[in-house]
């Protein structure tokens, strides 16, 4: 096999690098029309966000968050362990690091291209005494690398296989800053297929279903949302789903609100919106999932007291991570009657792809909040999969 591995730029979400996942496994279907090429996992950790004190949140496996057998369904993966068994000790033949072109487009003209250039960037890895590269690596210390050469890449995904089955003969290449490359073909069947095959880890789906049945009388036979393991299985029809009886809040804050971003709400906005939906929805009950601070939480539960929040103990959160409890969170919101996120929010972008697997009709879904005065409140954009 020829192994190709990634890394994301360090500030990106866990939202946003699902997203990359779904490059880099198009790009390796790509390889695969020549030559054995394999995906190698990049374990999960020291994600800005994941903030919680006191656990250990580096070298996490994608099977703690995600069913690998359905991943397998769609292209060829393993985690990074698992290569540096099979692949003979902890050593990266090859790092690319990819970036654009120090001139910008020229002649403000787009091509797509690839060319071997100088680092524009200081290089995140250094030599050490034997002339490995040393760096990151998901938080493995002894993992090196051969070599590291910068590559200015313009394109989509793709645009990346020619260089990679014909100008390298290493069998492990780490694609690093991944983002660099675009979607061979954003929301195309095989978006869909590798969007759809990733199916959240079973315990993952399991807390969230007794979280909903629980607090919600939420069940999948009672909401029409049938579920099968097996994604390659699952085309519910459009308009299909009922959904549980709550709204399903994302409120994104954070970062958000920092920016003084027109486009977000403030609290006091978004609990009228809130109440506003109840109302016309018929419904009681409201879930939110929110990474707002303690003290705008206050906040907000002074304001929307019957609001139902998934907290878990500090026992489950040393189980489930800060990963694990964002997945939880998106779970009960893609079972929602009716889903309300943030602007430009890619943990609110994973949500409407949920439901849009689950059959939910797309005016409960493309809904977002309005900043207080903003002007047009364009909302997001509905996206039908391709089977
Ligand atoms: N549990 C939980 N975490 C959240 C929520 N909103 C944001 N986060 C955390 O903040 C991160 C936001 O980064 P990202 O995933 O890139 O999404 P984006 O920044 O909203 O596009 C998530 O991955 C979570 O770790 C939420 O509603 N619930
Ligand atoms: C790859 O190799 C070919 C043939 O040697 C060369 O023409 C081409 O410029 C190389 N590509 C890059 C991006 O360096
Ligand atoms: C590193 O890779 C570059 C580009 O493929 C190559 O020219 C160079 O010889 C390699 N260096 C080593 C030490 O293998
Ligand atoms: C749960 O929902 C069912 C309808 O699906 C309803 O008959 C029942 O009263 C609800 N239970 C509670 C406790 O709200
Ligand atoms: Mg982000």
């Amino acid at each position: 096999s020829v192994y190709l591995l990634y890394d994301v730029n360090p500030p990106e979400g866990f939202n946003l690098r699902r997203d990359v996942y779904i490059r880099m496994a198009s790009l390796v279907k790509t390889l695969r029309q020549r030559g054995d090429w394999v995906l190698v996992l990049p374990p999960w950790g020291r994600l800005y966000h994941w903030q919680s004190p006191e656990i250990d949140q580096e070298r996490i496996p994608w099977g703690e968050f995600f069913s690998i057998t359905s991943l397998q369904a769609n292209v060829p993966v393993m985690e990074y362990e698992e290569f540096i068994a099979e692949s003979g000790g902890p050593f990266i033949d090859h790092i690319l690091v990819l970036q654009s072109y120090a001139e910008g487009w020229t002649e403000g003209k787009w091509e797509e291209k690839v060319d071997v250039r100088p680092c524009i960037e200081k290089l995140a890895y250094t030599k050490d005494k034997q002339g490995y590269y040393r760096g990151w690596f998901w938080g493995y210390e002894e993992t090196r690398g051969v070599n590291v050469t910068c590559l200015s890449a313009q394109g989509h995904a793709s645009i990346l296989a020619p260089y990679l089955q014909d100008n390298i003969t290493a069998t492990s290449v780490m694609l690093d800053r991944a983002e660099t490359v675009l979607h061979d073909h954003y929301a195309g069947k095989d978006y869909w297929d590798t969007r759809r095959s990733m199916v959240f880890a079973k315990h993952l789906r399991i807390i969230g279903d007794e979280f909903r049945a629980k607090y919600l009388n939420s069940t999948d036979e009672k909401d029409l949302t049938p579920y099968q393991e097996d994604w390659t299985r699952m085309k519910a029809k459009p308009g299909s789903a009922w959904g549980g009886p709550y709204v399903g809040v994302h409120l994104r804050r954070k970062d958000f609100i920092w920016g003084h971003r027109e486009d977000v709400p403030s609290l006091k906005g978004a609990v009228k919106k809130i109440r506003s939906l109840l109302k016309k929805l018929k419904l009681e009950r409201v879930f939110v999932a929110t990474d707002a601070d303690e003290e705008e939480l206050k906040k907000l539960k002074k304001m929307l007291p019957e609001m139902v929040r998934f907290e878990p103990s500090q026992e489950n959160l040393e189980l489930l991570r800060d990963g694990g409890v964002a997945i939880i969170d998106q779970c009960i919101c893609a079972h929602a009657r009716y889903f309300i996120g943030t602007s430009v929010s890619t943990f609110s972008f994973r949500i409407h792809e949920e439901r849009e697997i689950l059959g939910f009709d797309p005016k409960t879904t493309y809904n977002r909040f309005c900043g207080d005065s903003e002007k047009e409140c364009e909302q997001p954009t509905h996206w039908k999969i391709v089977y």
